[in-house]
Formats: C-alpha cells, structure tokens, sequence
C-alpha cells in the first residue's frame, strides 16, 4: 500500500502549524490602514425605528441602512412548495426583528474606538408584541413577523398520505411529543471579515471566516451589483464552521460595502457576546409523531409533523426551507415501512435566522424517530434494540428507496447495531442496572441508528428548492518542474482536516508521496469553482475531482515519458514517483524537468498538452451515498440532582471507504462532544419578550473535556458503488446520533420509576421535572 495515499493514517499537515501558534486566521490579518467596524444592535426583539440620530461629528463615521440604498436585501430563493422569502437588510430598515440585529456600523481605529462611537447613536424604537416561541408564531392572531404576510409561516406542507387506515390493523399506536432546544454552533474562532479595494486588481478583496468562498462571491455580487470578476473571495484558515459559515452574512456585505466605497480596509470580528446573541441560530425542532405498530415492534407507518423555528430570516443560500423539509424527508430514518405522512411547518419567530448546523434537521430527526422507536419497544415489551433490528433495511435489500425516496446505496444496517450491542455488553449494562450501588443512580443504556446522507447531487439540491447549489466539483492537478504536485480544490478547509485528505487521494492516484503534494484551497481567484465544504460532500465530492485529475495527469506524465523513452504509452506503469518503461525509468521530477526547463529534451515534435489537468466529478447518481451508525451509551441518572454522567459510549460507523481513518475516527468523536451538548446542556434561551437569557459561556452550557467520555469506534466498510474509490460522508454523523442514544439510556434509567422525557437538553431541572410528574401520577 502507498504510505500516503488512500486507507492511510497519515497525521494531518494542517496540524503542526496550527498547534503551534502559527495559523493565519482572519483576525491575524494586517493591513496598513485598516479600520475596525462595531455594530450597533437591536436591543428589543420586535420594533419599528422611528429615528436614527448619528452622533454629531461623527457622521462620515456612522452608517444606517439609509446610507446604503445601492444595496440590495439579502434574499434567499426557494422552489420549495408554500415557501416564503424575507427581505434581510444589511442593516435593518424600518423594523427590527431580533435582539442583536444590525442597525448600524460604526467605524474607528480600533475597536473600542468603534464601540464608543456605537454608544453615541440614538435609535428611537417603537416596541412591538414579539413572537419568542412556535406555538405563539402560529397562533392565528399573532402579531406578523414579517407585517405584509397573512400569516407566520415561511413553510407549511405535507408530504404522504393520511396512514389512519392503519388503526384499523395496527397492535400498538404510540403518540409522543418531542422537542429539541434552540442552539447556537459555537465555533472556536467566530466570523471574521476584512476588505480591502485592491487597486492594481481594480477588484474587491475580502478575506472571510467562510465554508463557502465561492458562494461568497456570488452572494456579494447580488447584493452589491457588482460583476462576480470584481470580487475576490479568501478563505484564510478557519477555525471551525459546522454550518454557520456556509451563509453569506449581513456583516460580510456591509464590510464588503465599506471597502468598495470607500476604496479602503475594514474588519469586523464577532465577538463571542455578538455570536450567542446576534449570530444565527440553529436545532429548534418540534415535533408530534403517531406511530402504527404490530406486535413484534415491526413500524406499519407514522403520521407525523415537525415543526421548526426559523427565527426572523430566511438565510442565503440555504434558505428558511432546508432544514423542515429535510426533517420531513429523513424522519424514517434508516427503517423499512410503507405508509407516511408529514406535516411540515417552519414559522418565523423574533429571533436570529436559522442556520444549518452539523447533522442538518437529522439530530433532531433521530432523536425524534430512536425516541419513538423506544417508545414501541417498552409498548410491545421487548429490548429496544431488538425493535430497531426488526426495522431496519438489510443489506439484501439494497440499493433500497424508502418510503420518502431516499435510495440507500449500499451497507450493513442489521450489523452496526449488532455490533454496538456488543461493544456495550448489554447483557453486563442489565446487570448492573439492577445492582447500581447507590439508592438514588439509576443506570440506564440507549441507542440509536441513522442513516447520513452525503455527496447530494443537483436534483437533490433541487428537490430541496435549491436550483443555485450543484451536485458536482472540479479540480486541478499540476506536476512542478521539480516532481512535486500542485492540486487545487475550490472546497474549502474548515477544520475537517479535507487537506490532508485530498493530498492522500492526489498520492494514491500518482504515487507522490503526500509531503510532496501541496494542497490549495480557500481563493476563488486561485481554484476552480465549487459551493464548498457542507453536507458532508467534501470527501466524496473533491475527492472523485482531485481522483479525477491526478489521473489525467498520470495519463499525460505517461505519454511523455513514453515520448521520451520511445516506447508505447501503454507500457508504461508508475511506481514511487516514477514512469517505468521496457528499458527503464524516469522519475517524475525528470519529467517535470523537462517539459518546464528543458523542452530540448521533449521528443521531436513536442508536447504541448502540458503537465495540469482538471477533473470534472460527480458520482454516479444524484442521491449520492449513504453513510451510517449506531451509537450506543451507558448513563448514569442520579435522580436526586438530575444530573446524567456518561458512562460508556460505543459507536460503529461505516463510510465507505475511509480516506483517513484517523481523521474519520477525529471526525466522529468531535461530532459526538457536539451532540452531547444537544443532548444534555446546549440551549439558547429567551424570555418573553424576546430577550436572550443565554448572552455568555457562563449561561450558554458547552460540553467541555470532563464532559466527552472516552468514545470507542469501530468501523465497518461497505463501499459505496456510486462514488470514486467507494468513499462516503461523514463530517456530520457524529452530531446526529447522540440526542437520541443519549436520551434513550436516560428513559431507560428512569422507566422504572415511571417517568419519560422527551426535550433536550436533558437538563438537572428537566429530569427533575419528569421525575416529579411521575411523582404526582
Ligand atoms: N474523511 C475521510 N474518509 C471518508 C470521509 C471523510 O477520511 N470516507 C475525512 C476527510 O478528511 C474529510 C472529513 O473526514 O475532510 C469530513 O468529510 P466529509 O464528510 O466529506 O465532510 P466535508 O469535508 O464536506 O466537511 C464538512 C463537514 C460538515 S458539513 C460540517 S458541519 C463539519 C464537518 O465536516 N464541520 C466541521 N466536520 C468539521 N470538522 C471540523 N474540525 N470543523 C468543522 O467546522
Ligand atoms: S452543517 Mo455542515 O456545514 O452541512
């Protein structure tokens, strides 16, 4: 096997620097004149401006949404069915619609300059009744978030057919109500923007904290009415993404705005108080589910409806769609049934705009489905598990398309499950169940299974009303004139360690050794086009490109040592950076030295098709790959505090074939440390008028190490047929699964004392309150 190339687990390049103090973020630009910007927001949730008075003296340092009449709304489109688009001013015209938005910037030499001169704006605000939860939202005589509609709802249909004909044959019906908590995505290193008019380019330069630089442009190029080739996007490192940079922000147009108007440098950087408070939003899922059922567990149907608060926007390009008609899409989860019907609704509320965060609708989907698939087991009396096992599509049964028109590629469903039973010895889990030493610990396992996913293709992005988002990628491969290689990628780096792994790909293909591969992402004036690192599409996506490429240019580097050994491309192998012929070898650097150096060298005629190629890629179907897993976890309830410690977590997971299985093992843990504060802490809260209760770190609840038990995985391969080298998703999966497993494992402690929840986060004051309900009963 190459050392480097694909299945290897190489350490990631990107680590070393990073570790060391030495990454280049946003905010470690400099450039001579820069100017700071601070925004001036919304302190009430729901207001019509009356007045804006900037402070005197300080006008050509102020600016309101008055100022910019050349820039267009934010405005995000969507062929979704009953869908409804905002109008999202850069900075807010005539009304605010939630505590923390923009009203206007100031600008300083620093900072805190710019903050002072926030302080000096008057704003008069007229309060208006705020909308603060879904129930109010759709209450009929609700005030209108958005006045010139007749009502809330930027979403409301349905998928399937009524299933009540069921209730005729099911053995047991199970209704619940589930709700998973509003959540903020907390990267590490917040947005970030810097612009800069750069002349010699006559071109707008903005470096931005982005998953998605080339959409970035597209975004700016609409709002600014400036032509997309005016506009270059840089994405420097990026502390973390998960979601809340895959969105053009208002922040990134009115410093872009600066920047070309005034032909000079601006910045902005969120703080962390800006981010839990203006920053947008994501995970607040309702959801009612009626569940049909015969006597072994075996799903007959579900009728069901979701609900999502949206918040006051609809976000660019992702739209206030997505994320409900994805609920709706994937509630059946990795299960086998025949009758389905969804309600699908997505009200807008006075709170920042819904984003799309790691897991995209799924975490609050298997939550909602494993609960409910628990739900069955307890109502049919047999191990949970085993109910799940009944369910599952098998591996005879692929490619299966599922009730909602998911076409699961390939997999072992039946197995994952199995094997995470296992791992968490059950049978010792039940033992110990009955023999925890202290009155008031209560033990309890859980688990839950889903499917993610990954590589969507257009028709994908279609169906979800995006006509704007493409299911395909391009990248380019360059020998150097000393035997290196130069790929470039338009995907975008964002912590996922999709560097690396590219490099693995390129080595695979062309047998470089990765030290030699300089991987190029992040400009879109230095890389071919591409919508970015989301949807777990980084690895299958970039990867066939960058598969694609580096093979091309075998094919060239082929027929030029073939020119130059005078022999048929056809005898031709490569090995170690070499091209081995009947009667020899030329390294690559030997090639790279010739065409680029010493073309006296070439054969006689020449060569000019060059030594770079460009790999156009899309996987073989638009629905792309299944990645899957079961986790499984062990909690410890003590039913005195509600406090939940974690005792053991399992996980098997399949992705194919994995490029990197330690950067797949890293990506797995960190998306579970993320779903654990889903499941036990994370939770935004506002009181009733709108205000966040949740405004620091000391209110906002982060798992942190002591709260991230140890996490065994193992891992399954069943490649995908679809995709270059088998490879799925799996960026996301670890978010998904925990809310459910961990939610389960909690119900499972505290059935035996007939209490049930079903919210996250599973807060002390939570469990304490479903265990004093059962009290009460
Ligand atoms: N990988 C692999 N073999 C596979 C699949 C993936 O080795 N079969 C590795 C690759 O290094 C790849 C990474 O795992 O870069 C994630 O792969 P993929 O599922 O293709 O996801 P993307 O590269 O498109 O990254 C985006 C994805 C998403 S959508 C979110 S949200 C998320 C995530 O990745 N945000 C992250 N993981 C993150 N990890 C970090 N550190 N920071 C984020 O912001
Ligand atoms: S939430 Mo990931 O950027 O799809």
């Amino acid at each position: 096997m190459n050392k480097s190339g694909i299945g290897a687990r190489v350490r990631r390049v990107e680590d070393k620097r990073l570790l060391l103090g030495k990454g280049r973020y946003v905010s470690d630009i400099r450039i001579p004149g820069m100017k700071d910007v601070a925004f001036l927001r919304s302190p009430l949730a729901h207001a019509r401006i009356k007045g804006i008075t900037k402070p005197a003296g300080a006008e050509d340092r102020v600016f309101t949404c008055e100022d910019m009449t050349d820039v267009k709304a934010i405005r995000a489109d969507s062929s979704l069915p009953s869908y409804r688009d905002s109008e999202q001013w850069v900075l807010a015209k005539d009304k605010v619609r939630f505590v923390g938005e923009a009203i206007a910037m100031c600008i300083g030499a620093h900072r805190a300059e710019a903050e002072d001169l926030v302080e000096g704006v008057e704003v008069d605000l007229e309060e208006l009744e705020a909308i603060t939860s879904i129930e109010s939202s759709m209450r009929t005589d609700a005030a209108r978030v958005h006045e010139h509609w007749d009502d809330n709802l930027f979403l409301n249909f349905q998928v399937g057919e009524d299933p009540s004909e069921l209730e005729r044959i099911a053995d047991v019906i199970v209704e619940r109500e589930y709700s998973m908590a509003r959540q903020v995505m907390n990267p590490m290193e917040g947005k970030g923007i810097v612009a800069h008019w750069d002349e010699k380019e006559d071109q707008l330069v903005i470096y931005t904290s982005t998953q998605v630089a080339h959409l970035i442009r597209t975004g700016l190029s609409e709002c600014l009415d400036l032509p997309q080739g005016k506009i270059r996007v840089i994405a420097p490192d990026v502390g973390g993404g998960f979601g809340y940079k895959c969105i053009l922000q208002p922040e990134e147009v009115a410093i872009a705005w600066l920047a070309l108007n005034h032909k000079a440098t601006y910045r902005w950087i969120e703080d962390r108080r800006e981010h839990l408070v203006a920053g947008a939003n994501t995970r607040e899922h309702r959801y009612k589910i009626k569940a049909y059922a015969d006597k072994r567990g075996r799903l007959l149907g579900l009728d069901a409806e979701v609900a999502v608060d949206i918040g006051a926007y609809s976000v660019w390009p992702f739209t206030a769609g997505i994320e409900a008609a994805q609920a709706g899409g994937n509630l059946p989860g990795p299960y086998k049934f025949d009758h389905y019907r969804c309600k699908i609704l997505a009200p807008a509320t006075n709170k920042p705009p819904f984003c799309p965060y790691r897991g995209v609708a799924r975490p609050g989907v298997c939550f909602a489905i494993e609960r409910t698939i628990d739900a069955i087991a307890k109502e049919v009396g047999r191990e949970a598990w085993e109910v799940r096992a009944e369910n599952l599509v098998r591996t005879e049964d692929m490619p299966y398309d599922n009730v909602t028109n998911k076409h699961f590629d390939s997999g072992n469903y039946p197995e994952s499950l199995k094997k995470a039973v296992e791992m968490i010895d059950l049978p010792a889990c039940r033992e110990r169940q009955k023999f925890s030493g202290q009155k008031n610990v209560r033990i309890g396992v859980g688990f839950a299974t889903f499917t993610e996913q990954s590589a969507h293709g257009t028709k994908v992005f279609a169906a979800w009303g995006l006509p704007l988002v493409p299911g395909y990628e391009t990248a380019t491969a360059r020998l150097t004139a000393d035997g290196g290689l130069e790929i470039r990628a338009g995907i975008n780096g964002i912590g996922q360690g999709i560097q690396t792994t590219l490099g693995q790909v390129a080595s695979e293909l062309t047998t470089i050794p990765i030290e030699r591969i300089k991987v190029i992402l992040g400009d879109t004036s230095a890389t071919p086009y591409s919508t970015g690192a989301y949807a777990s599409r980084g690895m299958v996506m970039a990867g066939g490109a960058v598969s694609k490429a580096s093979s091309l240019l075998v094919d060239k580097l082929k027929r030029l040592a073939a020119g130059m050994m005078g022999c048929s491309e056809q005898d031709i192998t490569i090995a170690d950076a070499r091209a081995h012929g009947p009667q020899g070898s030329l390294g690559f650097d030997e090639l790279g030295d010739a065409w680029f150096l010493h073309p006296n060298k070439l054969p006689v005629g020449g060569l000019i098709e060059g030594l770079e190629a460009t790999g156009y890629y899309k996987p073989k179907v638009d629905s792309g790959a299944f990645s899957y897993a079961t986790h499984a976890v062990v909690v410890a309830v003590d039913t005195d505090t509600g406090k939940v410690d974690i005792l053991d977590y399992a996980i098997v997971e399949d992705c194919g074939q994995a490029v990197n299985p330690m950067i797949v093992e890293g990506q797995t843990i960190g998306g579970t440390a993320q779903g654990i504060g889903t499941a036990l802490y994370e939770e935004v809260r506002y009181n009733a008028k709108g205000q966040p209760l949740t405004s620091t770190l000391a209110d906002y609840i982060l798992p942190g190490a002591t709260e991230v038990p140890k996490i065994r995985i193992e891992h399954l391969v069943h490649l995908s047929p679809y995709t270059a080298h088998g490879i799925k998703g799996i960026g996301e999966g670890g978010a998904i699964a925990p809310a459910g497993a961990i939610i389960n494992a909690i119900n499972d402690a505290i059935a035996s004392l007939g209490a049930e929840i079903n919210e996250t986060p599973a807060s002390p004051e939570r469990i304490l309150r479903a265990l004093k309900s059962a009290e009460d009963q």
